[in-house]
This record gives structure tokens, C-alpha cells and sequence, in this order.
């Protein structure tokens, strides 16, 4: 693997900031009661190329739910996606907005495990994930965050429960996303309907809890891997609709690829709880 280094770029080091600003949109903002989980809530973006979209996605954010803070967790992107983020960071006087330098292209998974690691150096209470191109509404993330303040652990934005939907997705990406899933469900016999999806919330006890180091971090095995490993550690996982909406600017970073990894490792991990299962029987 390539070597990179991290570089971070935190104008406001140490807790984050109070809640308590009640929602411009007239949304339900989660940070007015500050002794809930979601009163301290970091929001993680990585970005590669994401110049055209990072700027509307934070903006977003932070008029649906003002109190929340952003990680924008850039991969040395050519764009220029990186020194934005600084201008953003520079630019908002409330100093919700950080930015973590890494300095080669290494994966979403990997840019995720770096971000969570720093959020937990931090006194946040829960970390999400949310892509920067406009796939994942930022409207919608108090209903995530809501079902955290209800007590569950970890909760998915999922396209396929009763009330989720994909818009301008070709038929043939929907079907390969539902494929997948349902296969995912097979072999690791989880009941989750969206366990490759990318919009979540986690309360922080669930990412001390798991061994991050040991988690897949290679492209959309690492959603699956996140989702599998919570539910066996027995935390409380629940799913919520959400709207999900093809990138309109910038380009995919999906591939063949990706989607032939995640299948293979899928498989194998299937395969791997049968045969402990069928080895705890004997023993
Ligand atoms: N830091 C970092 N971010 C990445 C990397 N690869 C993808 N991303 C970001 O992860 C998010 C999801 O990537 P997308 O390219 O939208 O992948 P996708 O959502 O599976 O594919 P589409 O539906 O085609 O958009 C975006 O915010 C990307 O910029 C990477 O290697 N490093
Ligand atoms: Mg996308």
C-alpha cells in the first residue's frame, strides 16, 4: 500500500463546540437538548475531486442542523478539493468545520477509519457518514440522528425499507446495488435491507467498541464489514428511510472492480460463519 501521511488542519483543537442552535430551516435540530448523543455530532466527508459538490454539502448541512461539526477527510485530490475545504474551514466563524491532509488516493474505508479514529480523540457522540456529492441529503439526517437519541447504536439510511427510494439511478446500477445486497443478506444471514449503503450514523461506543484495524477498508466491503461487525457485537442496529440521489456533478470513483472484490470477500466471510457455526455445534 502506498505510504501516506496525515496532515491535519484543525483551527479549533479540543471539544467540540456546544449545541444549542436551534434549527434555521425550522427542521428538528438534534443539538437543542445538549444531553443528547446527537448534541455532539461530527459529520465525516471523504473527498476525492469533490471541488464542484464539498461547498453545497456543508452549506447544506449546516442550514438543516447548524450544530453539527464537519471532517472533510481529502485524499490529496488534484482538484484542488483539499485547499477548498481550508477556505471553508477558514471562512466559518463558528468553527464547525475541520480538515484532515492525507496525501494519497487510499479508499473511502480507509479515509472513514482515519476520520473516526480523530473524532474519537474528540468528545463526540456520534460520527456519520456522508458522501460529498449530494447522494446522501443532509435534510434527512435527523432522522438518523433521531433514532440515535432513541437508544439505538448504530442507525443506516437505507434505500430499500418501505419509504426509501434512488432517484436517477440507470436500472441496471439499482438492480447490481439490490443484487448485492440481497446476496449480502444471504450469506452473512443479516436481516438488513441496505447493508452497503453509506449514509450512518454511529453512536461513538460502537467505534470503540470494534477493532478498527481489523476492518475491511477496501471499497464497499468496508460498509458491509462496519454493518456485519455491529450487529455481532450485539449492538443495536436499526435502518431508516432515506432518498438517494445519483451524484448530479464530479465523477464516480465506483468500479468493476470494487463491486468483484466486495462479492468475493462477501463470499468468503459467508462461508467462514458457517463453518464456525457448524464448528460450535460440535465443540
Ligand atoms: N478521501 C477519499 N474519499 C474518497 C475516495 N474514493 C471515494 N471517495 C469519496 O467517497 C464518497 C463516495 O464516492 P463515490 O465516487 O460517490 O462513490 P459511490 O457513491 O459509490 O458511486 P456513485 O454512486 O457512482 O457516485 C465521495 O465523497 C468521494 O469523493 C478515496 O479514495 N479517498
Ligand atoms: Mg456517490
Amino acid at each position: 500500500m502506498a505510504q501516506h501521511v496525515e496532515v491535519m488542519r484543525d483551527r479549533q483543537e479540543g471539544q467540540p463546540m456546544a449545541a444549542g442552535t436551534p434549527g434555521a430551516s425550522g427542521q428538528n435540530d438534534s443539538g437543542s437538548d445538549e444531553s443528547r448523543p446527537s448534541a455532539r455530532t461530527l459529520v465525516i466527508i471523504p473527498t476525492y475531486n469533490e471541488r464542484d459538490n464539498l461547498g453545497i454539502i456543508i452549506e447544506r448541512l449546516h442550514a438543516a442542523l447548524p450544530h453539527t461539526h464537519v471532517l472533510v477527510v481529502d485524499d490529496g485530490s488534484p482538484d484542488g478539493t483539499g485547499e477548498l475545504a481550508d477556505k471553508l474551514a477558514d471562512a466559518d466563524l463558528q468553527n464547525r468545520i475541520h480538515v484532515m491532509h492525507r496525501t494519497a488516493k487510499n479508499g473511502l474505508g480507509a479515509a472513514y477509519i482515519a476520520g473516526f479514529h480523530w473524532g474519537l480523540e474528540r468528545d463526540y457522540g456520534v460520527l456519520v457518514e456522508m458522501d460529498a456529492d449530494g447522494s446522501h441529503a443532509p435534510e434527512e439526517l435527523h432522522r438518523l440522528l433521531d433514532q440515535i437519541d432513541a437508544g439505538y447504536d448504530l442507525v443506516l439510511g437505507s434505500r430499500y425499507v418501505p419509504g426509501g427510494s434512488v432517484v436517477n439511478w440507470p436500472k441496471r446500477r439499482e438492480w447490481l446495488s439490490r443484487g448485492g445486497n440481497l446476496y449480502s443478506r444471504l450469506a452473512l444471514g443479516v436481516g438488513l435491507k441496505d447493508i452497503t449503503g453509506g449514509y450512518r450514523a454511529f453512536r461513538r461506543s460502537v467505534l470503540e467498541h470494534l477493532d478498527l484495524s481489523e476492518v475491511e477498508s477496501h471499497g464497499y466491503c468496508f460498509q458491509v464489514d462496519l454493518a456485519w461487525r455491529s450487529i455481532e457485537s450485539g449492538f443495536n442496529v436499526r435502518e431508516v428511510p432515506i432518498t438517494f440521489t445519483e451524484r448530479e456533478r464530479g465523477e464516480s470513483k465506483m468500479s468493476g472492480n470494487i463491486v468483484r472484490e466486495a462479492l468475493l470477500k462477501v463470499t468468503q466471510w459467508g462461508w467462514e460463519r458457517r463453518i464456525n457455526k457448524l464448528r460450535r455445534k460440535k465443540a
